[in-house]
């Protein structure tokens, strides 16, 4: 093997990897253009890989994973700590001896006749302190291809790295694409992340959820920094300052929408935007300024397809427009392009739908594209990437805000009484099943600051260490932290709230809010607007002021049974023998002495 580093730590695991994997080439991936192109052409001679209308989609590509193959899987997903107690009462847990054993015998010889790919990569600018390496060994061209999109990869990255062992380890390998042998195995006290019998993005993309939320949420705690699954946005009033706003919501809730966000036409021409820095994952870290700082530790977007249209989310279209790696979509025959369902009214009829079948779209009543189907697309792409996209000092952040899909509970906005109560109200987040989801609809099902599936310890520890970062900061500096709910419905069934653009006139009142510039009203669940403060032009015939004072209102009765849901939940941390922060018990005792 050629080293490419001199890092013993470096040299040393993957000769390991080598010897256990036994692949027949190894090749370091150097980031530049003329070996990822060459991959690019290996992976289309293969059938990898198809290339798409280069003309209208340059620099694109389709990939189709297997069938079987089309999901994280939460249940194969395991947190493997010293102890079970460690891992917490929410995940899978693993001992780490019985799991490197089991992943190795699994991993044995997988690479035979095969080539390792090595990828050297960063999440965060390379260089920045908020950073961390890592280095993905796969035998995969798509996930390669995929990483070069979504990380910084390339022989910098190494160089950055020096002769450090702090560096993430991750071993993926495809075997037989087995359901019953998958297994997404992370190891935070080893640094370490092994996935096999997974093709499928969130499984093997090893950089994103397995590294920059389960490992460094773990990391983090021991560093004191925070890994969060939260989108961040910079809104620039028209004064012309832009404040930042980090955000959290379980899937299903709109998060890419939100970080991509376009003004409604009032708002717009007074000068209003939305700069998207990040729409999916956080690092954060108090700044020498004693406020807190974010960056978005990827490189790239990898989103949902299905849904995404001109109307609902133009930007992220706009972004898949080149460069692109769509996987298990439509292929439109007739023009050589993509098409999945939500992207417009006009499905091909002259297809091949994401199992890889004849598809007329027309006359089919399949779909043509995985409801998870998913593109990878640069975030230099996206027409309202923020300009401190690349800062490697973050952007300070103004507000934390926490949503989920309630059809009657939540109002529309509310402000937490304090940081500990924000972290409340962060733990006690839930979003209710929509049809897109297999299962029943409506089931609430709790997710605390949507980290269920990605913290990587204990998630009583975790909201520990939230009450620790918030004892640090000087409560003038700390973000101010809110509750959104985008879904309230009236007694037919109807949204009450139009969603999508206006949901910037929420934003407008969070940051009023977090400069003392506007009043609010006291309710038991904490500040909730006054109905004049939220700015209703242009949408009066959609938000009747009967409408808006709905969605503005707090049911006490609803409360109290939400209230012993939470009790329920906080019960399965303290019968596992976690201990729910004192502070978080004391919320829950107020809260349920305000609705009564
Ligand atoms: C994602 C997720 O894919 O949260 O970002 O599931
Ligand atoms: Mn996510």
């Amino acid at each position: 093997m050629e080293k490419m580093t001199e890092n013993k730590s470096v040299i040393s695991w993957i000769e390991d990897k080598i010897a256990l994997v036994k692949p027949e080439k190894i090749v370091w991936i150097d980031g530049s253009e003329e070996q990822i192109e060459a991959l690019r052409a290996e992976a289309c001679s293969t059938g990898e890989m198809v290339k798409l209308n280069q003309e209208k989609l340059p620099g694109c590509y389709l990939h189709r994973t297997a069938v079987n193959d089309v999901a994280r899987v939460e249940g194969r997903t395991f947190i493997c700590t010293k102890t079970k107690a460690q891992a917490g009462p929410t995940n899978n847990w693993m001992d780490p001896d019985e799991a490197y054993k089991m992943l190795y015998d699994i991993a044995a010889d997988s690479y035979k006749g095969r080539t390792m790919y090595i990828i050297p990569y960063s999440m965060g600018p390379v260089g920045s302190k908020f950073s961390k390496i890592g280095i993905e060994l796969t035998d995969s061209i798509y996930v390669v291809l995929n990483m070069v999109i979504m990380t910084r990869v390339g022989l910098n990255v190494l160089e950055a790295l020096g002769d450090s062992e702090d560096w993430v380890r991750g071993l993926h390998c495809r075997c037989e694409i087995d359901e019953e042998k998958r297994y997404i195995c992370q190891f935070p006290q080893d640094n370490t992340i092994i996935s096999v019998n997974s093709g499928y993005g969130g499984n093997v993309l090893l950089g994103k959820k397995c590294f920059a939320l389960r490992i460094a949420s773990y990391q983090g705690r021991h560093e004191d920094w925070q890994a969060e699954h939260m989108l961040i946005l910079g809104l620039q009033k028209p004064d012309g300052d832009v404040r930042y706003i980090c955000a959290a919501f379980p899937s299903a809730c709109g998060k890419t929408n939100l970080a991509m966000l376009i003004p409604p036409e009032g708002y717009y021409s007074k000068g209003y935007r939305v700069w998207c820095v990040g729409d999916d994952i956080s690092w954060i870290r108090k700044g020498a300024d004693g406020r807190l700082y974010a960056i978005n530790p990827e490189n790239g977007f990898f989103g949902v397809a299905p849904g995404t249209n001109e109307k609902s989310n133009p930007n992220a279209l706009a972004s898949t427009k080149s460069g692109t790696i769509f996987t298990n979509v439509a292929h439109n025959l007739d023009d050589n392009t993509v098409w999945w369902e939500g992207l417009d009214k006009n499905p091909p009829a002259n297809a091949i739908e994401w199992k890889g079948n004849p598809w007329n779209g027309k006359e089919s009543d399949e779909k043509g594209a995985h409801p998870n189907s998913r593109f990878t697309a640069p975030a230099k792409n996206c027409p309202c990437i923020s300009s401190e996209f690349e800062n490697p000092d973050g952007v300070p952040i103004s507000a934390f805000v926490f949503g989920g899909r309630r059809a009657k509970l939540a109002p529309l906005v509310y402000q937490s009484r304090s940081w500990n109560h924000g972290v409340f109200v962060g733990s006690i987040m839930a979003s209710e099943t929509t049809a897109a989801a297999s299962g029943a609809v409506g089931v609430v099902r709790r997710d605390p600051m949507a980290m269920l599936p990605f913290c990587g310890y204990d998630m009583a520890d975790y909201w520990q260490h939230w009450i620790n970062i918030g004892a640090e900061l000087d409560p003038e500096k700390a973000p101010k932290i809110f509750n959104v709910n985008w879904f309230r419905k009236d007694d037919e069934g109807n949204f009450l709230w139009p969603g999508f653009g206006d949901n910037l006139r929420v934003l407008d009142w969070i940051i009023d809010r977090c400069e003392g510039k506007v009043d609010a009203v006291e309710t038991p669940i904490g500040f909730v607007p006054k109905a004049e403060d939220i700015c209703l032009d242009g949408i009066e015939d959609e938000v009747s002021d009967a409408q808006l004072a709905e969605i503005l209102s707090v049911d006490k009765a609803l409360w109290q049974d939400e209230v012993a849901g939470i009790d329920e939940f906080y019960k399965k941390f303290t019968d596992f023998g976690s201990t729910v922060p004192a502070e978080l018990v004391a919320e829950l005792e107020t809260l349920k002495s305000n609705i009564q």
